[in-house]
């Protein structure tokens, strides 16, 4: 079976700055690194963010090795705690403007489109040790000051800006399951940090419209809109199911592409009081500055179904948690390695969803992939990887995504996570995601099977189905 996509569809991969630079010559450390630096068996093997990927080093090989792999579009992000100097004053940093602009034109000169985005977890931690960080308003100040910098060195050649990468990762994985520094447990923090992450997307795209010197400039926001299936048909798991969704999904995805926080969410954190503090002119910026554009991280499902205790037992004041449980479907079918359900079909569901929900706005997937571990159990003897089961991964979600067009969803494109296997926060180098492997002792870098197999795909724009779809 052939599947044919658009004409100028993008195929590409995504990474970040923290995960792919390494920290050379980096005057500020984000929270990330900070944690590494002061407890680094938190992190797995003890590999922090210090060496990464090198791309500091080695952006250009790294670069010629992603256009023999036939992308055609890439997204990484330009670290906050790179490019500023001053952080309060909004003064740059001169020699990593310079490494930003050669990233830029190299990516150009290969005939790869650099898709940029200026927030990927990567909050310089002395914002959170001198204001809180998200939890402030001035923070979302400094924020619009580094967004601006960027546009005004960078837009006369970057055409597609995104503001932030899975914004509710950050309220989850800071403030509510302690898998990102400060690691707090604080559902009314995670409220008040939500909002703000919004309200600094928002601004920061009203300060694109005034900036941006491209004609062709866009600019969204990513998002892992996820759907939460609920467990059963149930009453109470229907209920979880609608509130992990407004949560977890329509957030976020209503205020960037609708202006509007959705009522039902804003009803029940009222009632529960612990409603975010807005002003009226916070939320005018929200509802005038929209994204043009959406990207879509898509890993794997949720599922979930009524909680097992009642809410009003809780120890804690107030967790999101208290509406709703995850469920484990019994015969999920699994990624071992990182312990998630593969689910392809949800791309399907994700598709629809855009397409008759928020007016078939334009969007892309910005992430999708399988983290594998140990994969040198799959190296042939010329050193390659063959890594077969990330071809079929692959496969399987673009068939899914290619049924979403035929139906109309506005897709124009798909970013595997990640170029080259990089570092992956508390997991490190765990498990490996790339279309090129990384040895992390030496740095080679060899491009594996799927990589091989994808180059194919994207000169093409035609996908030969070599799988059957379950
Ligand atoms: C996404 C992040 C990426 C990347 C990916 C893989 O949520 O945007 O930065 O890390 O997940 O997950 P992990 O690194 O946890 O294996």
């Amino acid at each position: 079976m052939k599947l044919e996509f658009p004409k100028g569809f993008w195929w590409g991969a995504a990474t970040s700055g923290p995960q792919s630079e390494g920290r050379f010559n980096k005057e500020h450390a984000n929270v990330f690194d900070y944690w590494y630096d002061i407890e680094p068996e938190a992190f797995y093997n003890q590999v922090g963010p210090n060496v990464a990927s090198n791309f500091y080093n080695s952006y250009k090989e790294d670069i010629r090795l992603m256009k023999e792999v036939g992308l055609n579009s890439v997204r990484t992000s330009i670290q906050w705690t790179r490019l500023m100097d001053d952080l309060e004053a909004g003064t740059i940093n001169e020699q990593n403007v310079q490494f930003y602009n050669d990233v830029i034109d190299e990516f150009i000169a290969n005939g790869i489109r650099p898709v940029i985005n200026l927030h990927h977890f990567d909050l310089p931690v002395e914002l959170y040790h001198k204001y809180g960080g998200w939890e402030s308003k001035h923070v979302v100040e400094l924020f619009v000051k580094f967004a601006e910098k960027c546009f005004e060195l960078f837009s006369d050649r970057v055409t597609d800006w995104f503001t932030f990468n899975e914004p509710m990762v950050v309220v989850e994985g800071e403030y509510l399951h302690q898998f990102h520094y400060p690691n707090l447990v604080d559902g009314k923090k995670a409220v008040q940090v939500a909002y703000n992450i919004q309200l600094a997307s928002s601004k920061a795209i009203a300060s694109f419209r005034k900036i941006n010197q491209n004609p062709e400039g866009k600019i969204g926001i990513i998002l892992n809109l996820t759907p939460a299936y609920p467990a059963s048909n149930a009453e109470g798991d229907l209920k979880a199911s609608k509130f992990a969704d407004l949560w977890l999904n329509q957030l976020y995805m209503n205020a960037s592409a609708l202006g509007e926080f959705p009522a039902e969410l804003v009803a029940v954190l009222e009632k529960d009081q612990v409603l975010w503090s807005a002003t009226e002119e916070e939320l005018t910026i929200i509802r005038e500055n929209t994204i043009d554009y959406l990207g879509v991280n898509f890993y794997h499902p949720h599922r979930v179904k009524a909680p097992d205790v009642s809410a009003d037992s809780l120890a804690v004041d107030w967790l999101p948690e208290k509406y709703f449980d995850e469920y484990e479907m019994p015969g999920r079918r699994m990624n071992v390695d990182k312990g998630w359900e593969i689910y392809p079909k949800a791309v399907y569901d994700i598709a629809i969803n855009i397409r008759d929900n928020y007016n078939n706005i334009e969007w892309f997937i910005s992430e999708n992939g399988m983290g594998v571990s140990r994969e040198e159990r799959y190296l042939n003897e010329q050193g390659m990887i063959e890594d077969d089961y990330r071809i079929q991964f692959i496969e399987e979600h673009l068939y899914w995504l290619h049924q979403g067009i035929e139906e109309g969803s506005n897709c124009f494109g798909y970013h595997l996570w990640t170029p080259i296997d990089c570092w992956s926060w508390k997991n490190a180098y765990r498990n490996r995601y790339g279309f090129i492997s990384t040895d992390i002792r030496t740095q080679k870098k060899t491009i594996k099977k799927s990589g091989h197999w994808f180059k194919e795909v994207a000169a093409t724009d035609t996908l030969d189905m070599t799988t059957e779809v379950r």
